[in-house]
């Protein structure tokens, strides 16, 4: 009789025997359960922003602008007054970036800008500076919603010292990023954009294109920050996303990051959130039919003024809900503070 011992020595040997016999007569099956193949990909594990940028992504100092660029453009929306802000990060960028990659500028405004603005700004880089007007319809609270209502949730937000809950071009301001900047014509010709918002610092210079790496490794929205939305601006906002994703299932990505934003899978929302006033992103994310479709169904619900939704929830939702998770990127390596 054989004990159990022996049992186990018998199968091993068979199982052993058929992967050798496979391995010569199949080659598929040879390179696929090659040791070498097997070791790759155990320590290719862990999180893809551990991986370092590829060498050939680095420009060296002076030298020439590179000739293999991304379609892309940096992109600041600020007031006529944010002029000395800006002036701060035009510098930063400038400097720890820019000089280098020479991608072009798009400033957008709902005043005209003054010349005295375009001038300043103009001054300080090599690169084509555009400066657009938002048109009237992408800035201003709608007339569907009720006023009344409005103002009575924003002077409710204001006794209970929830930040910007007053304002009303802050509102502006956040619809706007959400559901339409990427709608401007200056944008139509651009795939990739980087948001930078008055008054930043980098504290490290930039030597590598972050837009090639977004290109190349199919990314669709960048970010560099994470953290928690203040609840009393967003009470109602995952309520209309719930309802958003039951009634279009299809739109959802099958492989989404809902991990990042809920913890109990899907029923509520976490408030993480990507910090939005950096963001390197593809525009065409924003431009897709899910997304278009999820900004109209929030902005019929009136959230954007009678609470204070914020475009960061709102562009997190949508590159967690449309994108694949992978598709998302975490620039570990920009230090980065506004
Ligand atoms: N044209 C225009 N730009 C605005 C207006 N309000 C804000 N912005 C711009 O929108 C961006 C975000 O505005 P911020 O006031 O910085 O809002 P925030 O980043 O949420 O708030 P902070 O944490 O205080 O910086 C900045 O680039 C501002 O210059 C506005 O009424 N008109
Ligand atoms: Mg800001």
């Amino acid at each position: 009789m054989m004990t159990p011992m022996r049992y186990v020595v018998l199968v091993l040997a068979m199982v052993i025997s058929l992967h050798y016999i496979l391995s010569f007569t199949h080659e598929g099956y040879g390179q696929a359960t090659s040791i070498s193949k097997l070791k790759d990909q155990w320590s290719a594990g862990g999180p893809p922003y551990k991986t370092p940028v590829p060498e050939e992504y680095y420009v060296v100092d002076d030298a020439p602008p590179t000739s293999r660029r991304a379609n892309a453009a940096i992109v600041m929306l600020a007031r006529n007054s944010d002029l000395n802000g800006i002036v701060v990060s035009m510098k930063q960028m400038e400097d720890r970036f820019n000089k280098k990659f020479r991608y072009p500028y798009v400033f957008l405004n709902e005043e005209e800008f003054s010349e005295s603005f375009k001038s300043r700004i103009t001054e300080l880089t090599n690169a084509k500076v555009e400066f657009g007007l938002i048109p009237r319809e992408h800035w201003y609270q709608p007339d569907s919603i009720d006023e009344e209502k409005a103002s009575a949730a924003r002077q409710s937000m204001v006794k209970n010292n929830v930040i910007y809950g007053g304002s009303v071009p802050y509102r502006n301001m956040c619809r706007f990023n959400s559901g339409f900047f990427y709608r401007h014509p200056l944008l139509d010709q651009y795939k990739y954009y980087w948001r930078v918002e008055p008054s930043v610092t980098f504290f490290c210079d930039l030597d590598y294109d972050p837009f090639l790496i977004m290109q190349d490794q199919n990314k669709v929205y960048g970010f560099t920050v994470s953290l928690y939305e203040y609840e009393a601006t967003i009470p109602s906002l995952w309520q209309a996303v719930k309802e958003f994703i039951s009634d279009n299932p299809d739109l959802v990505s099958p492989d989404n990051a809902m991990a990042f934003l809920s913890d109990d899978g899907g029923e509520s929302y976490n408030r993480c959130h990507f910090w939005s006033n950096f963001e390197i992103g593809d525009l065409d994310l924003w431009r897709s039919e899910a997304y278009m479709k999820f900004f109209d169904h929030l902005d019929k619900k009136g959230g954007f003024y009678y609470e204070r939704w914020g475009d960061a929830p709102v562009h997190s939702i949508g590159a967690a809900l449309f994108a694949r998770k992978d598709q998302i990127h975490f620039f570990n390596d920009i230090g980065y503070r506004t």
